[in-house]
């Protein structure tokens, strides 16, 4: 049954009081995605608003529940709007397994039930009333989805004795001493194999756990608890290996899909797009794409845009996360009809990380990174995906998820104690082209290190409006909206270095033009951590392509910069240790087409 219709026919039997309207209307929220700026939050740690759904609440411990739900996020729109982000990617909402081994289903990845929402969260009405309430305030809402695997609902009863054990299997012989996980055994290309002392004989059977204190339960919908659905072949152990990725469970036992079965893939897009169809959201994040086979996403993303075109939903977006630092690998994931985009992992690796954190590079990498970017990744819009406001299709590089950290890696000052730093990156993933998407707790300045340390409960940081990042990308956020280039521009690279020391140590420099009207915005930038550095070099300086003689004035971080554009087109720009300067023709200083809303 459909979720809503379910969802209608409870609320009428059980709770006639509710103010749900009795339809729910999708909405097109987007105009372009390139003027959004994404904001990450893990739920359960972003703002607790409801105490009645802190059951299992650990304070004590990243790793269990903290109590933020839906109500938070709604509590929190004011703090969000001023910060001047504009979409909300949420954790996954399903129903998870709540609890294993003592650490906690509170991000959300581990699906026991696919049609109901987490109720550590809140219901059906909370999630509704947090995305209308997003949407009456002018964001627009991302929803976590994984289709990779579900939670740890099985275990291989490899024993044959119908009880999971995690124990020694053999006969006390040294060499046939085996250790052994039922719930989490090791890859096996053959598919787990049941085992005695005996030897070998055939597939290990698997067997549901059934444990509804903690949602520890078959799967829901009921189609999804056919064994052949599950590929069964035990934990990856080789992220090299790409037959482990495929088909191998997450680590953690996460139960692996058989994603390449047509009804598979047809149930997976049935779930997920009954989520659109429930809350009305306007994209999705996907986990895990590198373990799923390249025809499932081309059956699941057409089917989902399919939907949304059908049911009036404009500019769905769907990004993609392949945690990995190889282009060749990630950009494959944007071939064809798959994701619209993906979340920047080279660029964080290569750019990030090597040039800006630790300047363990030249800037040329930079240029190196783009110039990989537009020859790998896709340059054919989907069909029926993204659009400009005129309805002109967009394609994946115009649309990459730029970040600096997330859940999943260290924060950007857990290995880098540096504020100017940070800000760099935030300017530079602002600025580039894409769309910029900055995790939680950034704002306040957060340490943590790995997963769950990265974790962390925001309302310990007060929700302070005063830190000196908090200011810093509000004023991104401004310049941003006030001139278009900087969103829709191609991008040039106008000047780069190998050169680590010297007078353009450290400076990038590149102009987004916007295709629409022609106008450039030019940015430039000193990753060097300790002196003044300029484009030129030797006595050449930047060439530009603002007309000779065009006087050109900074408009980020100040308006202090004013530099005339010489005879032959040339512009030299000193930028301090670890600045980012924005400039553009002295006419455009108010505002190139900027954003109203
Ligand atoms: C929990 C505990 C962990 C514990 C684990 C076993 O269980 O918290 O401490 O180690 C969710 C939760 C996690 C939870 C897991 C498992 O489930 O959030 O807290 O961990 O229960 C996505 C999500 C992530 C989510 C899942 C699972 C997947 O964003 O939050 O985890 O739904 C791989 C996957 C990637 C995944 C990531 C966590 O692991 O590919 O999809 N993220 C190499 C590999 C990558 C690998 C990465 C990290 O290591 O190639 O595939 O990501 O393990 C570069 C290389 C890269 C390389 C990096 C390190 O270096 O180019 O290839 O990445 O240079």
């Amino acid at each position: 049954m459909h979720r809503f219709v379910k969802f209608v026919v409870l609320a009428s039997t059980l709770c006639a009081c509710t103010d749900i309207p009795p339809e729910h209307k999708l909405t097109s929220n987007v105009k372009d995605w390139r003027d959004e700026v994404i904001y990450q939050l893990i739920v359960d740690r972003f703002a607790d608003g409801d105490l009645n759904n802190n059951q299992s609440v650990d304070p004590s411990g990243l790793a269990r529940y903290q109590g933020g739900d839906w109500q938070g996020v709604i509590d929190h729109l004011d703090y969000l709007k001023k910060l001047g982000v504009t979409a909300l990617w949420i954790s996954p909402v399903i129903r998870n397994v709540d609890t294993d081994s003592n650490v906690d289903g509170y991000h959300g990845y581990w699906a026991q039930d696919f049609t109901l929402t987490n109720p550590h969260m809140g219901d059906l009405a909370k999630l509704r009333e947090m995305v209308d309430k997003a949407h009456a305030q002018g964001f627009k809402v991302v929803l976590d989805i994984v289709a990779n695997h579900m939670g740890q609902l099985f275990y291989y009863d490899i024993n044959g004795n119908d009880n999971p054990d995690t124990n020694i299997i053999g006969n006390g012989s040294s060499t046939t001493v085996t250790f052994t996980n039922e719930y989490d055994p090791d890859y096996d290309p053959a598919g787990i194999q049941a085992l005695t002392s005996l030897g070998l004989s055939g597939p290990a059977d698997i067997k549901w756990l059934y444990i509804p204190a903690i949602h520890r339960m078959p799967p829901m919908p009921v189609e999804f608890q056919n064994k052949d659905w599950y590929n069964r072949k035990g934990r990856i152990i080789d992220y090299t290996k790409r037959d482990q990725v495929l088909t191998g469970d997450f680590p953690g036992g996460l139960k692996d899909l058989k994603t390449l079965l047509p009804e598979v893939q047809t149930a997976l897009a049935k779930v997920y797009t009954d989520w659109i169809d429930s809350a009305d959201f306007d994209a999705f994040r996907i986990d895990t794409l590198k373990h799923v086979e390249y025809p499932f996403w081309n059956s699941f993303c057409p089917a989902v845009r399919e939907h949304c075109k059908s049911a009036g939903k404009s500019n769905f977006f769907m990004f993609g996360e392949v945690f990995d630092g190889d282009d060749q690998l990630v950009s494959t994931y944007t071939n064809d009809e798959q994701v619209d985009s993906v979340v920047f992992f080279p660029q964080k690796f290569s750019v990030i990380d090597r040039v800006i954190k630790f300047g363990q590079s030249g800037t040329d990498a930079i240029e190196t990174q783009f110039k990989t970017l537009q020859s790998l990744y896709s340059s054919v819009p989907k069909t029926d995906g993204p659009t400009d406001e005129t309805g002109a299709p967009l394609n994946t590089q115009q649309l990459m998820v730029n970040f600096l950290d997330n859940h999943d890696i260290p924060r950007f000052l857990y290995d880098k104690n540096s504020l100017p730093a940070l800000q760099q990156a935030l300017a530079f993933i602002f600025f580039e082209s894409g769309i910029p998407c900055v995790y939680y707790g950034t704002e306040q300045e957060l340490t943590g290190g790995n997963d769950p340390a990265n974790r962390e409960r925001l309302w310990d940081s007060g929700y302070s409006t005063t830190t000196s990042t908090f200011g810093f990308i509000q004023s991104l956020s401004k310049i941003r909206k006030l001139y278009r280039p900087l969103r829709h521009g191609g991008l040039n690279t106008v000047w780069s270095t190998p050169r680590m020391t010297g007078e353009d140590a450290g400076i990038y420099a590149f102009e987004r033009t916007d295709p629409a009207d022609g106008k450039t915005v030019l940015v430039v930038m000193n990753v060097n951590e300790t002196q003044t550095s300029s484009t030129s070099y030797q006595g050449s300086a930047m060439k530009v392509s603002f007309p000779p003689g065009t006087g050109l004035v900074s408009v980020f971080p100040d308006t202090s910069v004013g530099v005339p554009v010489d005879g032959s087109g040339k512009v030299v720009v000193k930028v301090p240790s670890r600045g980012v300067i924005v400039l553009v023709a002295q006419g455009d200083a108010g505002g190139i087409s900027p954003l109203n809303n």
